[in-house]
Formats: structure tokens, sequence, C-alpha cells
């Protein structure tokens, strides 16, 4: 008998708090980063490695014929249905024994987002989504905040060297002009995660890529978040921008320089 989607929710939510547990475990005590460079600012650690070989073995086995992408290891299987794994989003906080970190678990279909977990074990908190079944967190429904003043809102804005420091600087300009208060966590899945949980009213980054965000897409669209579309122009290979917003603010953050509109919901 074949594997359903409901299957794939079940392992998806089961292995990324499994996943969250092995991390735990590795996780460097608290202090200078315990990590090596794959780039400016960009940390990868032992846990990185180790729980996208878990979640590549696990999914494997449970569902031999989807395809499988991870962060490190990149596309080692095709298929229609493929999983899209980010080990340890928030590398720098973890190699530093911090708690903003998640392990993040997405399955798509093609380029259409269907099921999404997010676990963040020192959190204590698992959020998911599938597609026409609603975003939960720990069990319990969410939804995104009914902010609509720019100036009561919080907004998230990533940030890596990816992108000129100068465009980061100049889109933090611009928020902060409207009297929005202003984040930066270290971690986009969980950022996102908070959106559609209504604890942030907006995330944006300037350049993010697709296992960053590919389990909080549609966490995002079940939780009623407007979010500009991420795998427009190829952003499923070279990463894009990303504004994912509650709905009340999408009109007052249009046009935010080097952001798209927020106006598109998630793909499909
Ligand atoms: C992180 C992203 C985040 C970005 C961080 C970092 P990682 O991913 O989730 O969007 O702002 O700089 O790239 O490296 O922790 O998996």
């Amino acid at each position: 008998m074949t594997a359903s989607i409901q299957d794939r929710v079940d392992a998806a939510i089961d292995l990324a708090e499994r996943a969250g547990e092995l991390a735990m475990e590795m996780r460097p005590p608290s202090g200078s980063a315990q990590a090596s460079l794959k780039g400016p600012q960009d940390w990868v650690t032992e846990a990185d490695g180790a729980v996208e070989r878990f979640l590549s073995g696990e999914l494997a086995a449970a569902f031999p014929a989807d395809g499988f992408q991870g962060e490190e290891g990149g596309i080692t299987r095709t298929g229609r249905l493929r999983w899209i794994v980010d080990p340890i989003d928030g590398t720098a906080n973890f190699a530093r024994g911090g708690a903003r970190f998640c392990v993040s678990i997405a399955c798509f279909d093609g380029d259409l987002p269907l099921i999404g977990a997010i676990a963040a074990p020192a959190l204590r908190e698992t959020v998911w989504a599938w597609r026409g079944g609603g975003a939960w967190l720990n069990g319990e429904a969410i939804r995104t905040a009914e902010t609509r003043d720019p100036a009561q809102a919080i907004m998230e804005v990533g940030w890596s060297r990816r992108s000129p420091d100068a465009d980061y600087l100049k889109l933090c300009g611009h928020i902060l002009a409207g009297g929005t208060s202003l984040r930066q966590g270290g971690s986009g899945a969980l950022g996102l995660a908070d959106v559609a949980a209504g604890r942030l009213d907006g995330y944006a980054e300037l350049h993010i890529n697709l296992w960053d965000v590919a389990a909080a897409l549609v966490i995002l669209r079940e939780a009623g978040a407007i979010v500009s579309d991420f795998m427009a122009g190829g952003g499923a290979t070279a990463g894009n921008a990303l504004i994912a917003c509650a709905p009340g603010l999408a009109d007052a953050w249009s046009g935010l320089p080097g952001l798209p509109r927020p106006g598109a919901i998630v793909a499909g």
C-alpha cells in the first residue's frame, strides 16, 4: 500500500522532534562558537551533518520513492514528492549553545509546499502544517496577528553576508521610519514560524535559501499570512528575497527596498 500524505505529515512531525533530540545531544556548551565556517558568518557544526544524515536515512526507509534535498548535502534523491531539510536552522546560535535554533522539514509536490514541520527542542516547541489542514503549535491552532498599524508592529529582518550591508541598512531604515520595532534572531525558519503564530507581524530577508523557508511556506499559508512568491524567478535553486506578514500590514509593507510585494499567497 502506498504511503499517504497523512503518513508523511505524521513522519515529518515525529522526525523533526527526534532530530531535535539528536541536535540537543550534540549542542555545544555556551561560549565561543564550536563550528567551522562555510563562508563569511555562515557556520556549520558536526550536528548539521549528523542530523541531515539521520533524516535522509529515515525518510529513505519510510518513503523510498520520494526525493531528498538537504542544506549540507544538496539533492541526493529525486521524486515527484520531495523532502527539503534544514538540519539546523540558526546554526550561529546553536554553535554557541544558544536556544534559538530548529530542525526544519518540508515535503513538496514539485514546487508546491504540502507539509512543513519545524521543531525547536531547546524551546520545547514544534510547529507544523499541511495543505488544507491548518497550522499548529504544540497541538494548538495558530493564526497570524491582527495588527494593522506599522507603528504597533514587530518585524524580524534576517541577515547574512549574502546581501550587501548597505541594502540591509536601507531596508531596516525604511521599516524603522514607519515606527516598527525590529528583531534579528538568526533563524529564518523560526522567524517565519513566529509570523504564523502571531508573535511577529512580519519577517523579511533580502536573500534566503529554499531549505530555510520550505517548511514555513505551508505553515504561513495555513495560518493566513500574506507571503511573497518565493518560488518565482528560480527561487528554488538560487534562493530569493522574501517577505511574509500579517494580512493587515501587506499594503503598508509593499514596496520596501529590495523586497517583492507581499501580495502573493503562497504557491497554489
Ligand atoms: C540561517 C537562515 C537565516 C539567515 C541566517 C542563516 P542557517 O540559516 O535561516 O535566514 O538570516 O544568517 O543563514 O545557516 O542557520 O541554517
